[in-house]
């Protein structure tokens, strides 16, 4: 630790002690508006769904360290699910079982396998979700998959839309701690692009470390199809957040530490950073040709300041530029200043020129100073853009046309409305904002305090995400949203397009391991069954389950058999989602109508053990239920 961090430490922890707000906002910027903002006026009505309503867009909320995927409705903003990701859950048996577990490991690399096992674990527990975001079809929402970053441990993964939940996580080599994360727009999805954040030695051995020279950053497109990596483009600085353009030619990151500083001072050292434009077609043709080096299997291009492959142009950004977001007229470009009050715009139409040796500054077209802090941009169908300002509290809404006529010299200011939001807003998002159907009828404005606007519940505060009515031109804070750490992201996305089935298709891939055995074992899983298949001391029990009964009232085993019990549920109605428990063997897993999961534990506790039902399926619930007896190991 530093002397200086020593301090500052030190000299915040007195003046939170002293619970004096503004000495605190003074000094770090943070709840400026605190003390100030009156509390927005819900209007009847605008947001309010009666009992039974459904809600007219769907969305999708990252929840940063908790790990998992959310889906609320908009705009009610009520809560309708969560989809574990990265971390572990104890209703759905996410982490446990060995369908879920294929998917947490399958996709590890081989290092990192062995240094789970070093630790005792098989993957981690733990992880970072900052960005999720659909696939494409021709520039708007597909429903097919949701794409997502882990930031804590250098990750990927994907959800299917048609059951919701994750299929594939993939940890990416070269890289390190992924944190930007887009799809393709145009043609399809298509690539998934990727943004490793922290820079690392290339070959990270151990034997560099003050060397930033020898340090380098990672640009990683991944198949969204089959979740391969395409290839990966080295970089100078770092990398934040990255989108991409809607004619599938460019993509965009931004480098908060193009100074590759290894502390604070030295990442906000010059006056200007930079967004890297990857020239995509460039980079393929760089592919193609050879012009890659091979690092864990993966072609690595050079697209570092000064390489003579013309796969990246560096355009200087006023300092540590944060959100990256592609208009919905397809041209424009927003690079959010973060610490400079601006937003840069680029108008990829010029792009082209600048691959072909044209000054990179040339791409920008517009500037316009929006006020302190902006982090993210979206966008409604009127050509207006609304941008969140962490430091004023402020969402500020403007007019994309007028701030390049602005830029161009003329007297207008595209500043048309800013609102105060409760507090600290990170991340917006726009009804359908980041696609080309843009309708510019909610925003959520993702705020990373709550501080007065709920209930105390301790230290700990919730988050705060508040809907915006932007329909008129007028913005109006609608609803107040509190949320548990940390979503970042979210994406709202028309009912339409989204249509998840009722019941599982028998024939799910998910289960395909435990279809396999079962063949093996000959056991039809598609009919009621009730199986104890012994194999040396290796057990399968295979349960069916029908509300409100287990196929088996109880089955035996032998104390140290290593024990796997299938579950398959054979209701075919929609909502009557069963659950295995093994009471004492910490065992409890989710089983969807129509599905089968599947759960692998040493029965080393002899006697007898109750295992029921967890999901309250029937008047019967609590009768569903059966016995597990162990017995004893002669001794
Ligand atoms: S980042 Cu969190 S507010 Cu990870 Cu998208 Cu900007
Ligand atoms: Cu089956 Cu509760």
């Amino acid at each position: 630790m530093s002397e200086a961090f020593k301090k500052l430490a030190m000299s915040r922890r007195g003046m939170l002690a002293a619970s004096a707000t503004g000495a605190v906002a003074a000094t770090t910027g943070i709840g400026s508006t605190l003390m100030s903002a009156t509390p927005a006026k819900a209007e009847a009505g605008t947001a309010h769904l009666a009992p039974g309503e459904l809600d007219d867009y769907y969305g999708f909320w990252s929840s940063g360290q908790t790990g998992e995927l959310r889906i609320l409705g908009v705009p009610s903003m009520r809560e309708l699910m969560r989809v574990p990701v990265f971390n572990r859950c104890s209703a759905t048996g996410w982490g446990q079982t060995n369908e879920s577990l294929k998917i947490l490991t399958e996709g590890l690399l081989p290092e990192t396998k062995e240094f789970l096992a070093a630790n005792g674990k098989v993957t981690y527990d733990n992880g970072d979700l900052h960005h999720p975001h659909m696939s494409f079809t021709d520039g708007t929402y597909d429903g097919r998959f949701l794409f997502m970053n882990d930031k804590a441990n250098t990750r990927v993964a994907r959800v299917r839309c048609d059951i919701m939940k994750c299929d594939k996580i993939i940890e990416i080599p070269n890289a390190h701690d992924i944190h930007g994360l887009r799809p393709q727009k145009y043609p399809r999805t298509g690539y998934v692009f990727a943004n490793g954040e922290h820079e690392a030695p290339l070959v990270n051995d151990g034997k560099i470390l003050d060397n930033p020279d020898e340090y380098v950053n990672i640009f990683t497109a991944i198949d969204g199809d089959t979740m391969e990596i395409a290839w990966q483009v080295m970089v100078s600085g770092n990398l934040d957040n990255t989108d991409c353009d809607y004619q599938g030619n460019y993509a965009f990151s931004t480098s908060y530490n193009s100074e590759m500083g290894m502390n604070l001072a030295e990442m906000t050292e010059s006056e200007m950073d930079h967004v890297v434009v990857f020239d995509l077609k460039a980079i393929e043709a760089a592919v193609a040709n050879g012009d890659y080096q091979e690092l864990k299997g993966v072609k690595v291009v050079d697209g570092r300041k000064g390489s003579s492959l013309n796969v990246t142009k560096y355009i200087p950004i006023p300092n540590s530029p944060h959100g990256v977001n592609a208009a919905p007229d397809k041209k424009h470009i927003m690079i959010n200043g973060k610490l400079s009050p601006t937003v840069s715009v680029i108008d990829v139409e010029k792009l082209p020129e600048v691959f072909g040796g044209a000054d990179p500054r040339s791409a920008i077209v517009a500037e316009p100073q929006l006020g302190l802090g902006p982090l993210h941009t979206a966008f409604d169908n009127k050509g207006n853009a609304y941008t969140t300002l962490f430091l004023d509290s402020q969402v500020v809404k403007w007019d994309i046309a007028k701030a390049i006529e602005a830029y161009a010299g003329a007297d207008v200011d595209p500043i048309l409305d800013k609102v105060d939001v409760q507090y600290q807003p990170g991340h917006n998002s726009t009804s359908m904002g980041e696609t080309a159907e843009a309708d510019g009828k909610w925003l959520v404005s993702m705020n990373k305090f709550s501080k007065d606007r709920f209930l105390n519940v301790g230290p700990l505060k919730p988050e705060n995400e508040q809907l915006i009515d932007i329909s008129g031109d007028k913005m109006k804070v609608v609803h107040d949203g509190p949320t548990f750490a940390e979503p970042h992201d979210s994406i709202i996305v028309r009912r339409d397009i989204v249509n998840p089935v009722n019941v599982y298709d028998r024939n799910d891939p998910l289960w395909e391991d435990a279809r396999k055995q079962a063949e093996a074992d000959g056991v039809d899983l598609d009919w009621g069954h009730d199986e104890v298949i012994r194999d040396g001391n290796k057990v399968r029990v295979y349960l069916s389950s029908v509300a409100p009964e287990f196929s088996m009232e109880k089955f035996t085993v032998k104390q140290g058999d290593e024990v796997t019990v299938y579950v398959t549920n054979m209701d075919d109605v929609d909502d009557v989602t069963h659950g295995f428990c093994m009471a004492n063997y910490g065992i409890a897993m989710e089983i969807g109508p129509q599905a089968t999961a599947s759960v692998t534990f040493v029965a080393e506790r002899p006697g007898v053990h109750w295992f029921y039902c967890q999901w309250f399926c029937h008047a019967l619930h609590m009768e569903m239920r059966g016995r597990m007896f162990v017995e004893p190991r002669a001794s």
